[in-house]
């Protein structure tokens, strides 16, 4: 039995079987044990303010403790819920938060988590929240600490993991996604279509998938602006620089970038000029993390697209028709959306983004 299980099932022993959160890298293992749990017993949220408050309401329902998952990148989205709510000076609501901590001290990382690592452990100080870092020979101790602090004192508290601390699963979740279309077959054919546009790719292995496709094959990345950081800010980011700008723009988003701050796609549609185009690369998955589901499938993302203000919808699921097709949506002189239906399959050995500085001087500079 791998450290997943074991503290699943301690877990269990201690009665806390309710489970919330946005995937994480750290805890990709943890995560996609869960995806197998029933529906009421872990629900994937979209965002990480969202998971604190869904277990909040759990909390009120049942008086047990939910447990909530999130990468450390994730306590922007969670700080608002926290402080204004959560917190034991307002509703004092205990659950107990897992957070993968990324840029951690000593562990080599990309440069997006150098920041929020280095403040993680400071800023759950200053939001009074107490937390361990888990060491696998003392956890289920560590679990009881925190089990009856937050309990005893109506507070959040929460558990760090580093990389490294879970066993790593090689293989994805049980949901892997077998359309036909590579995403990076896709983007080739991107950017040998789009060649005058400026391209805002999302977060994660799409944003890393472009860089090294453009690195193979020497063509020049100062039309792209890879969103490292930032998920769910992709369309917003997109839309600001389309607005003030002459040049045709995409933003390549993913579906759980999409669902994190799904308001932005209403924003981002209503106020898009002809040069804003929207390509949504759709694996119904959170593939770059470990593939746990989304939700998008719920969706009808012809009626959605439509009906915020996108003038043309188009939908890409066989490889075959994909010139046609892009040619078809980049002539548009209207904003519009495309959904690409791809399979989670990537590159391997993918690149890091490095240098971001000199990137974006050579983005603003590109005409
Ligand atoms: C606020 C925040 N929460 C979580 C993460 C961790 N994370 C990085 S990429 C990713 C999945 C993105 O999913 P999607 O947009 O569908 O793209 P895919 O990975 O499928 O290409 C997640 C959850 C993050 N970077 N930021």
């Amino acid at each position: 039995m791998n450290v997943s299980d074991n503290i699943i099932n301690f877990l269990k022993r201690k009665n806390i079987n309710f489970f919330t959160g946005v995937p994480d890298s750290v805890l990709k293992e943890f995560c996609n044990k869960l995806t197998k749990f029933k529906k009421k017993q872990h629900i994937v949220a979209a965002n990480e303010g969202g998971a604190i408050s869904l277990a909040a309401g759990y909390y009120l329902a049942r008086k047990k403790l939910p447990i909530v998952y999130l990468q450390n990148s994730g306590l922007g989205n969670v700080i608002n819920p926290l402080t204004s709510m959560i917190h034991k000076e307002i509703y004092g609501i205990p659950m107990i938060m897992f957070i993968g901590w990324r840029g951690s001290k000593n562990i080599k990382d990309e440069i997006q988590h150098k920041v929020q690592g280095k403040i993680t452990l400071s800023q759950l100080k200053l939001l009074g929240i107490k937390y361990k870092i888990f060491d696998k020979r003392r956890f289920s101790k560590q679990l009881d600490y925190l089990i009856s602090h937050a309990n005893k004192n109506n507070q959040p508290v929460a558990f760090i993991f580093k990389k490294g601390d879970l066993d790593s699963l090689k293989d994805k979740s049980g949901k892997i996604n077998t359309n036909k279309i590579n995403r990076n077959d896709f983007i080739s054919n991107l950017i040998s279509q789009a060649k005058k546009f400026k391209i805002f790719a999302t977060t994660g292995f799409t944003s890393r998938e472009l860089f090294q496709i453009r690195k193979n094959k020497k063509i020049s990345t100062r039309n792209d602006f890879y969103m490292v950081g930032g998920m769910g800010h992709t369309s917003m980011f997109a839309l600001g620089f389309s607005l003030f700008s002459k040049d045709n723009v995409i933003c390549l988003d993913g579906d759980g970038s999409f669902l994190m701050h799904m308001g932005a796609s209403v924003i981002s549609a209503n106020f898009a000029k002809g040069n804003f185009k929207y390509i949504l690369l759709n694996n119904s998955c959170h593939e770059s993390v470990g593939c746990q589901p989304t939700s998008i499938d719920k969706i009808n993302l012809r009626k959605f697209s439509l009906s915020i203000g996108y003038k043309k919808y188009f939908l890409l699921k066989n490889k075959n028709n994909t010139k046609k097709i892009l040619n078809n949506f980049l002539k548009l002189n209207k904003p519009a959306f495309l959904e690409v239906k791809i399979n989670s399959f990537s590159l391997p050995n993918l690149i890091r983004i490095k240098d971001l500085k000199k990137l974006k001087v050579n983005f603003i500079k590109s005409k």
